[in-house]
């Protein structure tokens, strides 16, 4: 693998599952493939599991790592052939060149604005490390996709599955904030490449970006779409039009166990973090079928797959 930006960049997504699996029964098997190499993780926004997550699957595999905080440094201009005279100190051409002196890997994570909705889907600080820096790039959170947590969400489906294609339910709740759709593209860009069933329910309004939905069933009845579901994934996004807003909802679509009874005794799944008794009740959050942390300790086996790969690729 020489980056790893979306399901796209992996040849076999349904092999790195079973990778990340096979490291999570024995994640200390290659404490010497990152020896000597350099692992830097470079963040613009707040970080709980990615950051300790890939801080440790980098450790694992014997790598040096080290973390900036990108928000606390130097304003970085994304814009080729501006005028430098504002508020940006260092060209994106410069730090991701002077990071690859260092780095053998780079991290990067990147929210949107959620202001101008070409802008965010442009995945501009993404785009530019790929193309400035001269080592391989990993998405720790784009704009506009967060990889990471979808293999974990896979391998966690994986684990957790009592039969073969499970009706797998991604569904809109609410939130106080405007959030981004990253997770819920790239929870579906990777589950439509898996053995499941998968359903999407949302107000309407807050339709997805069809390139990310693709031909996967939407439905606006969220008690229809539980009906028979094996695991129910929870996420807030804000809508696409107008961009970035939060919309009136009539009907109250955060996960209850009244809703969770509706379906086949489901999972929960929710990437963290969460907000209680808003996405989610305490009852369905603290019930023996929420998987959130064995979710969230599947980020370790899912960075690890990734970093391996990435080291293990051919050079040249
Ligand atoms: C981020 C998001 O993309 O939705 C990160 C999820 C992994 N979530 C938030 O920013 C939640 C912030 C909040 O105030 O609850």
């Amino acid at each position: 693998m020489q980056q790893f930006t979306s399901v796209y960049d992996v040849a076999d997504p349904q092999l790195l599952v079973q990778a990340a699996l096979a490291i999570k029964k024995n994640p200390h098997a290659h404490p010497d493939l990152g020896r000597h190499k350099t692992v830097l993780l470079v963040f613009f926004n707040p970080s709980l599991r990615t950051r300790l997550s890939t801080e440790l699957a980098a450790r694992n595999l014997g790598c040096n790592v080290m973390t900036l905080n990108a928000a606390e440094g130097w304003q970085l201009e994304f814009t080729d052939g501006t005028v430098m005279d504002g508020s940006t100190a260092e060209h994106i051409r410069e730090a991701a060149g002077v990071m690859s002196q260092y780095a053998d890997i780079i991290g990067v994570r990147s929210f949107p604005g959620l202001q101008d909705r070409a802008t965010d889907y442009a995945d501009e600080v993404l785009r530019a490390f790929i193309a400035h820096a001269t080592v391989p790039v990993v998405s720790l959170e784009s704009a506009i996709r967060h990889p990471l947590q979808s293999l974990a969400d896979w391998v966690t489906i994986e684990e957790y599955k009592r039969q073969d294609r499970p009706r797998v339910v991604l569904t809109w709740a609410p939130h106080p904030r405007t959030l981004p759709q990253a997770v819920s593209n790239s929870f579906l860009e990777w589950l439509q490449h898996a053995p499941v069933e998968l359903v999407l329910t949302h107000p309407a309004g807050y339709e997805l970006d069809p390139a990310f939905v693709k031909d996967t069933p939407v439905s606006h009845d969220q008690a229809a779409a539980f009906a028979g579901a094996d695991f129910i994934y929870a996420k807030n996004w804000s809508a696409l039009h107008p961009y970035g807003q939060r919309l009136p909802v009539a009907t109250d679509w955060q996960v209850t166990a009244a809703k969770m009874a509706l379906t086949n005794n489901a999972y929960f799944m929710h990437c963290l973090p969460v907000r209680r008794n808003v996405v989610v009740s305490d009852a369905v959050l603290d019930s023996p079928q929420s998987l959130v942390l064995p979710q969230a300790r599947n980020r370790l086996f899912a960075a690890q797959a990734v970093l391996q790969q990435i080291l293990e690729r051919p050079v040249g």
